[in-house]
């Protein structure tokens, strides 16, 4: 029987090796939460990597002793069981006590994270998104500009039946947009979501946040890039919304404070070119500027 064993682990190891292979040149990290470009998100991936490390630890010590159990006091060796013990208040205490404290140890950072997602306060940029089917609206409260974010042309016309057009070479397919949502880095932005039809959800892994777009409701959610931290990110709508739900990627174009005001200013001359005159509009501009750059405390 052992011999049988031996064969067939002889036999299957190296097959199981072969199977791993690949496995083992893949690239570990792409599989791990992103660490993302926000505290916030940091804050996340350091409390998700704690759970886990707490959770592998967990499963050694039950499965380690488990194991050892069942080597040790086989019937082999003559083990017998026990068949009079039928209660064990001292076990029932140990296997309640125990976890109870571990969850208790999870919950203490977990809930500083959780207290952190939720504090808006020091606010310096307020966004209304609202989602549609199949689109996203950004509203900079306060500043009159508002505009559409949809699937890239690009992408749009590869993605028809038929098309002709080989998805491989459009770049970014199906994650590019017309409109990115712009903002700037070190940046306290608060997003305020809500949907004009259905359920939408609003995710930037980068920035650790994803929340629902509810109709006839308001959700709230905040990031802040790291400085220097300036580029594209890309999400997508994380609720199943119907037919072109695949279709409504999110695009964040994080820019400089400076790259940020002249953006500003630039898009509300043009959501607005009739009631603000050339020199008006000169006027304006640097008090738009001025705005973002001004040292904060
Ligand atoms: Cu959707």
């Amino acid at each position: 029987m052992t011999r049988n064993i031996r064969t067939a682990l002889g036999t299957l190891a190296p097959l199981a090796l072969a199977a791993l292979a690949p496995v083992a040149r893949a690239d570990w990290t792409r599989l791990n939460m992103t660490e993302g470009v926000t505290p916030l998100s940091r804050d996340i991936h350091a409390l998700h990597m704690t759970i886990f490390w707490w959770c592998v630890a967990i499963g050694v010590v039950v499965f380690g002793w488990m194991i050892w159990s069942l080597v040790k006091f086989r019937k082999s060796q003559g083990a017998k069981p026990d068949v009079t013990m039928t209660h064990s208040t001292k076990a029932e205490i140990i296997w309640t006590v125990i976890p109870v404290g571990i969850l208790v140890l999870m919950a203490v950072p977990a809930a500083r994270t959780l207290i952190a997602i939720e504090d808006t306060r020091g606010t310096e940029l307020s966004i209304k998104v609202t989602g549609y089917q199949w689109k996203w609206q950004y509203d900079y409260l306060g500043e009159g500009v508002s505009f559409f974010s949809s699937l890239a042309r690009s992408s749009d016309e590869a993605r028809q039946l038929k098309s002709g057009i080989d998805p491989k070479s459009v770049p970014d397919y199906l994650l590019d947009v017309d409109n990115p949502l712009v903002v700037p880095e070190d940046t306290k932005v608060r997003v305020l979501l809500t949907a004009q039809d259905v359920i939408h959800a609003w995710w930037v892994p980068a920035f650790g946040m994803k929340k629902d777009a509810i109709p006839g409701n308001v959700n709230e959610l905040w990031f802040k890039v790291d400085k220097g931290k300036t580029g594209i990110y890309r999400g997508q709508c994380a609720e199943l919304c119907g037919r072109d739900h695949g279709f409504m990627p999110v695009v964040v174009k994080v820019v400089t404070k400076e790259e940020y005001a002249a953006w500003l200013a630039e898009r509300k001359a043009a959501t607005n070119p009739s009631a603000a005159p050339a020199p008006a509009a000169e006027e304006a501009a640097p008090t738009v500027a001025a705005l973002p750059t001004a040292p904060r405390g």
